[in-house]
């Protein structure tokens, strides 16, 4: 060999090493990631079968599990954890678990029952789940079933006004408002929308989709907003809104907001007047509900009472970081991402400033230049029912901007809910104080929604599978039940 030669060989040599020492701290971290991704998603996966071994162990083929007391709780009495679980044990790869619930559904669950249900309940958990696990499997078992309870669910909109009643008797077919009033909850009747329209797609017969339809109409028209904003309730007799006034982004008004983007999203983007609604409710947050907290300037959405700023938020508007943030990946403004970035930290301080890393159901916020907390919590708002909407918002979020923060975010609450929720037996439970780490005191309560929503938003935001459930292809109901969106027929 030439010296030439020899010193080009050196040269390269040399040269690849340096290189090696550059990328070794990326190539480590990538495959850290990648490994941490992997035991996230497996630590999801074992949450889940240590929920569902509650549930059959105590609880099989009925609503919900009381796994302190290691009995159950019927609300409809239809299996509602079961159903709600479905696309969940779908998604996560449960093979078995999905077998042994299908065949429940299969040989167990009826709709021929003297029951009254709740309208919005049924459709976001029942109805919501078995067309989205249709969809998800192909197997037409659970087609049939939504068929079956959508249909049941249709007196609901006989009322003097069209506008729904909450309660339906599936196996009578008739309905009625609660015992107290003819009101109903205005998310309750604008955030059935997504299930019903897809029923009417897939069963070629409209009438599904013309009653909910004529719901948003008339919503859209009445009298009684600010800027974008609906009060909280609807009279069934006469159409309009009542006990006006108050305006919220939380219970009882939240998933209206929600499912005016997402029927845009559903539609494929031609529905103008939901876009409409959707962006002026936005501007009317920013106009009328926006505040900062000090001293950490906290960005949060409050209540309007007559006109008077009420600084409290429940844990429900933590979907809203989720929302923004698709609507801003759809090409809607650049400042609802902004906003959504804001928010996120704001929900995810309300879990991390909690003594147990749990959010309270609602939290007071300090407006006061003192040297107050940004944070408080009444002693009657210090529950955690092992609610969804924040997780759901750190999926959203990591999908669109691939910021690791937020999947640490999610580790840690998924941490919390292990070390105060978990019961040895098997179950989670909701527990009382999110201040109190010595003693949460729990509550002998699993919603269906911690299987629905909370496990199902923690694996799809663990997942490096963009594709599992595509933000492109389906929407999700505000139950965690994805429906796809509709293929353009133009
Ligand atoms: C769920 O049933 C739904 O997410 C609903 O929109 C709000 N409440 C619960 C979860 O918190």
């Amino acid at each position: 060999m030439s010296r030439l030669q020899r010193s080009l060989i050196l040269f390269l040599l040399a040269f690849l090493f340096i290189c090696g020492i550059l990328s070794y701290p990326i190539l480590t971290e990538q495959w850290r990631v990648t490994v941490k991704a992997v035991d996230h998603v497996e630590a999801v996966q074992e949450a889940f079968r240590h929920a569902w071994k509650g549930y059959k162990a105590f609880a099989w083929g009925h609503d919900e599990l009381k796994p302190i007391s290691k009995t159950h709780g019927e609300w409809f009495g239809l299996g509602l954890t079961l159903i709600d679980a479905l696309d969940t044990m779908w998604i996560l790869g449960l093979k078995d678990e999905f077998a042994e619930a299908r065949k429940w559904v299969e040989t167990e669950l009826s709709f021929s029952k003297n029951v009254d249900v709740n309208l919005f309940e049924s459709t976001i958990r029942i109805l919501g789940g078995l067309l989205s696990t249709y969809h998800l499997t192909g197997d037409t078992l659970f087609l049939d079933k939504a068929k079956d309870i959508g249909f049941r669910l249709m007196p609901a909109f006989k009322t003097p006004s069209k506008i729904p009643y909450s309660d339906v008797n599936l196996g009578k077919g008739t309905a009625h408002p609660p015992r107290w009033t003819t009101d109903s909850t205005v998310a309750e009747v604008t955030s059935i929308q997504l299930e019903f329209r897809e029923l009417s797609r897939l069963t070629q017969d409209p009438q599904y989709q013309n009653a909910v339809e004529e719901v948003t109409r008339q919503v859209h028209r009445l009298e009684g907003k600010r800027d974008g904003l609906v009060p909280m309730f609807i009279n069934t007799n006469s159409g309009k809104f009542t006990r006006r006034g108050a305006f919220t982004l939380g219970a009882r008004a939240d998933s209206y907001y929600e499912y005016l983007l997402k029927q845009w999203l559903q539609g494929g983007k031609k529905e103008t007047e939901l876009l409409e609604d959707y962006l002026q409710a936005i501007e009317g947050v920013k106009k009328n509900l926006l505040r900062q907290t000090s001293p950490s300037k906290l960005t949060f959405v409050g209540e309007l009472s007559n006109g008077h700023l009420n600084p409290k938020m429940d844990h429900l508007v933590c979907f809203l970081p989720g929302t923004l943030a698709l609507g801003a990946h759809n090409g809607l403004p650049a400042d609802h991402m902004d906003l959504a970035l804001q928010l996120m930290e704001t929900c995810h301080q309300m879990y991390a400033q909690m003594e147990t890393g749990l959010s309270p159901e609602i939290a007071h916020f300090n407006l006061q230049s003192n040297n107050g907390r940004d944070i408080d919590v009444k002693p009657a708002d210090r529950h955690n029912l092992l609610r969804p909407e924040t997780i759901e918002s750190l999926f959203y979020m990591y999908r669109f901007t691939k910021d690791s923060k937020y999947r640490d975010w999610g580790w840690d609450i998924l941490q919390s809910f292990n070390k105060y929720t978990r019961v040895p037996s098997g179950g989670y439970t909701s527990i009382s104080n999110v201040r109190d780490p010595v003693y949460p005191a729990p509550r002998d309560k699993m919603e269906s929604f911690f299987l629905g929503e909370t496990l199902k938003y923690l694996f799809l935001l663990f997942s490096d599978d963009n594709e599992l459930i595509s933000l492109d292809k389906y929407v999700f109901n505000t139950e965690a039940h994805p429906l796809p969106i509709w293929p353009s027929t133009s």
